[in-house]
């Protein structure tokens, strides 16, 4: 998702090929072997990772400044995400792959790890990097989208008040909406 908007807000033509990842094509394995999505190809290079993309895509065009930020600030929460937050993801999504783990705990070090941080900072900023939107909510929301929907009822028991407008803007958004549709293969 990070990397579709980051194609779309640059306004980056391209063929979009969605991936059955049980039975992932040659032609993608060709070009990029370790076999995880997204892959992005142009004519000399290949990126492999959705982060890469988006830097690349903001490289081209970046009509609103997403990416003018503390860069240093940026990455950790980046790391953050795809890092430690990303593992407690995984054990939050799939219970039963790790049954020796609580799912309330795993949600408290949720908490503690990103939810909780994330809710600080927009207690005193509109968005994570200060009052614009920057490339680091849109690599980020995603990911909170997906823990929220695990225990949508749960999750809206915490106390995330600014956490939860933050990430329902960013769904409302009409960006995020033109890229959850269903795609037709070319894009403009
Ligand atoms: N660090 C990579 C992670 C990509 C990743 O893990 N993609 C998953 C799907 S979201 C995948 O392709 N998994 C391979 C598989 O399930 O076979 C990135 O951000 O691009």
């Amino acid at each position: 998702m990070r990397a579709r908007m980051a194609l779309k807000y640059a306004d980056i033509k391209y063929e979009h090929r969605e991936i059955e990842l049980r039975n992932k094509p040659q032609s993608m394995l060709a070009i990029s072997p370790k076999g995880t999505v997204p892959v992005f190809a142009s004519a000399g290079f290949v990126l492999e990772q959705s982060m890469d993309i988006m830097r690349w895509a903001l490289a081209q065009s970046d009509p609103e400044g997403w990416a003018v930020v503390d860069e240093q600030v940026a990455q950790a929460w980046v790391k953050r995400n795809d890092g430690p937050f990303k593992v407690l993801l995984d054990q939050y999504k799939y219970p039963n792959r790790h049954p020796e783990l609580k799912q309330e705990e795993v949600l408290q070090r949720a908490l503690e790890e990103m939810l909780l941080p994330i809710e600080k900072a927009l207690k005193e900023q509109q968005y994570l990097m200060g009052s614009r939107l920057s490339y680091v909510d849109v690599a980020i929301f995603p990911f909170i989208r997906q823990f929220a929907m695990v225990d949508r009822y749960r999750f809206d028991s915490l106390s995330l008040g600014h956490l939860q407008s933050w990430l329902d803007q960013q769904l409302q958004s009409e960006l995020f909406l033109s890229v959850m549709h269903k795609y037709p293969s070319w894009h403009d």
